[in-house]
């Protein structure tokens, strides 16, 4: 039985796509697209929450990032790309490797959330969360400073977990890393990854790579020019 990945594109899915091709293991991609912002019926009728990505293996039917990629590592890779207790970073790892979905991703959230209010950027909440999101993201260009990648010398989980709020997030609440030079490099390092080429080749081949300064298109303004919004 191999292993479902179900990946929708333009979406945190990318994570799973890029893990299992770094890993080398065996999985069939099932892509859905989105109906036009949201998930489709087809992801609906596999997680009650409607949310991607989800994996299927055998029986069990499984949904949340990190969950996902821990099942995968465990499960189909041997351990690989996670740090092992034993590793001297293995509290770098785990700290990084939950700090995208644990911190990183609410404060883009809440911004997205508050900006389709209609709240402008001087508003006092807005002000408030974008000096935020400026603190972790000069918090993480000190940490690339130093450190190839996140958990030290050693690519691991935690840059697949981390590197889609830092690229397709982006297409959907606008920021520019221009400033974060560590950020810029260590994303130019992530996409010249075989494993992240062919990743982006077969989950979102018509995506831009969004690993420069300014903010990447927008995905809204993408499905007003087609007419689908
Ligand atoms: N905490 C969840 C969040 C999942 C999530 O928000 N997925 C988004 C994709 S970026 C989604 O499915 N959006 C479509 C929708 O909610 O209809 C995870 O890490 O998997």
């Amino acid at each position: 039985m191999t292993l479902i990945v179900h990946h929708l594109q333009v979406s945190q899915s990318d994570r799973l796509v890029w893990l299992c091709e770094e890993l080398g293991i065996d999985y069939t991609l099932k892509l859905h697209q989105r109906d036009p912002l949201f998930s489709p019926q087809s992801i609906k009728d596999l997680n009650k929450l409607g949310q991607a990505p989800v994996i299927q293996d055998g029986n069990l039917t499984l949904a949340e990032s990190a969950a996902c990629v821990e099942y995968i590592i465990h499960k189909h890779g041997n351990g690989r790309l996670a740090l092992p207790p034993s590793h001297q970073n293995y509290a770098d790892y785990l700290y990084w490797f939950h700090w995208s979905n644990g911190g990183l991703q609410p404060k883009i959230s809440q911004l997205l959330a508050l900006r389709s209010t209609g709240a402008n950027p001087e508003n006092h909440y807005m002000v408030r969360l974008n000096t935020q999101l400026d603190k972790f993201l000069t918090f993480l260009d000190e940490r690339l400073g130093s450190n190839k990648w996140l958990a030290g010398d050693e690519f691991s989980a935690a840059d697949c977990m981390t590197v889609f709020s830092l690229t397709t997030m982006r297409t959907f609440q606008p920021f520019d890393l221009s400033k974060y030079s560590n950020i810029l490099s260590y994303l130019r390092r992530v996409s010249e990854r075989d494993g992240y080429k062919r990743a982006r080749a077969k989950g979102d081949p018509n995506l831009p790579l969004m690993i420069d300064g300014p903010a990447p298109r927008q995905f809204v303004d993408v499905l007003r020019a087609e007419g689908k919004l």
